[in-house]
């Protein structure tokens, strides 16, 4: 199996550190994806191997989504959120997924150095480095990147590590098909589902666990789309009256909706702005040309972060109008629009 070079030349680095340790912190990241929650299960039964403790918090989010039930020890996530956490219980704090510390806690932002030894492993080409040792390694999931550090350090790829790391492996990357993918992915997903070949059932699960409100929310911002600079951005936006109107928690605003707006030939960036509380909006974008429109671009331009392909910002006080004007600027200039 190849290794990225990266993962190899930090791995016992890493492996010392959670060795030194006693007890380890890790954490889902707000609004949590299966790579967020999947990676931190996968990390927590690896580090228990080692002989060492390991507490998961659920952060920001209030809720982990029904889909995600299914997931081996998911019970076993401390309901509690960044700010609630006595640093003092612990000694290492390894933080995964999470580009920036916003992704730790957006409400309870930490600051860096923190009073413990911090390690971030993750996948997000924005990544800010931010933490005591930093391993950012390209791929298509931070369940890969785990993968990987697992197979160096010998850790036994039980039938729960397995299918959390391919869950994990296999949302991140669209069911395998968004770059970067490669035939090592590939060989870790076999390896992976020899292990637990009832992945198929975990996958049925996530993706038939959808509430009415998730697909009001879809109707809603389908319905509002509309195109700026000659048809390249494709844009959806959904306001807080429209959540509250037809009842849509936080929980159902997760979207394949710039995916799909991307899908139109000419339509190069997809997007859709939430207003998920009053003047406060989060942005999801994604790009059909990474070359010519790498969203992480634009995210960055605007303190968000992400991926060339997908990405994503947070504006505070402002207005849904204000946010399309001032993305729609942006773009012409980074794009040449
Ligand atoms: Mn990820």
């Amino acid at each position: 199996m190849d290794i990225s070079p990266i993962i190899k030349e930090k791995a016992p680095i890493i492996l010392a550190e959670i060795k030194k340790a006693k007890s380890v912190l890790l954490h889902c990241h707000p609004s949590p994806d299966p790579d967020s929650v999947c990676s931190v299960l996968a990390m927590k039964s690896a580090i228990e191997q080692l002989g060492i403790c390991a507490t998961i918090i659920r952060g920001d989010s209030e809720i982990i989504s029904d889909g995600f039930a299914c997931f081996p020890g998911i019970d076993l996530i401390v309901d509690k959120s960044f700010g609630e956490v006595d640093l003092k219980e612990f000694d290492l704090f390894i933080i995964l997924d999470s580009g920036s510390p916003s992704m730790i806690s957006y409400i309870n932002t930490p600051v860096f150095p923190m009073a413990i030894k911090t390690i971030v492993i993750d996948h997000h080409k924005s990544n800010q480095l931010y933490a005591d040792i930093n391993l950012v390694d390209m791929c298509s999931s931070t369940a890969f990147v785990l993968f990987q550090l697992f197979t160096l350090w010998n850790i036994k790829l039980t039938k729960d590590i397995a299918l959390n790391l391919f869950i994990g492996m296999y949302t991140d990357s669209g069911g395998f098909k968004y770059a970067p993918i490669d035939y090592k992915v590939f060989e870790a997903a076999a390896i992976l589902t020899k292990i637990a070949p009832n992945f198929v059932d975990t996958i049925f699960y996530i993706e038939n666990t959808r509430s009415k409100e998730s697909l009001y929310f879809e109707a809603i911002a389908l319905s509002s789309m509309e195109t700026f600079l000659g048809d390249n951005i494709a844009m959806a936006s959904v306001s807080f009256k429209q959540l509250e109107e037809k009842h849509i928690p936080h929980d159902d605003l997760h979207s394949d909706i710039p995916n799909q707006l991307k899908s139109v030939v000419g339509c190069n960036i997809g997007m859709i702005l939430v207003e998920r509380e009053p003047r406060q909006i989060k942005v999801s974008m994604r790009s059909r040309d990474v070359e010519k429109f790498d969203v992480s671009k634009l995210a960055v331009a605007f303190g968000g972060g992400g991926h060339r392909a997908a990405a994503g910002i947070r504006f505070v006080d402002m207005s849904l109008e204000d946010v399309k004007k001032v993305i729609v600027a942006k773009a012409k200039e980074l794009y040449n629009l």
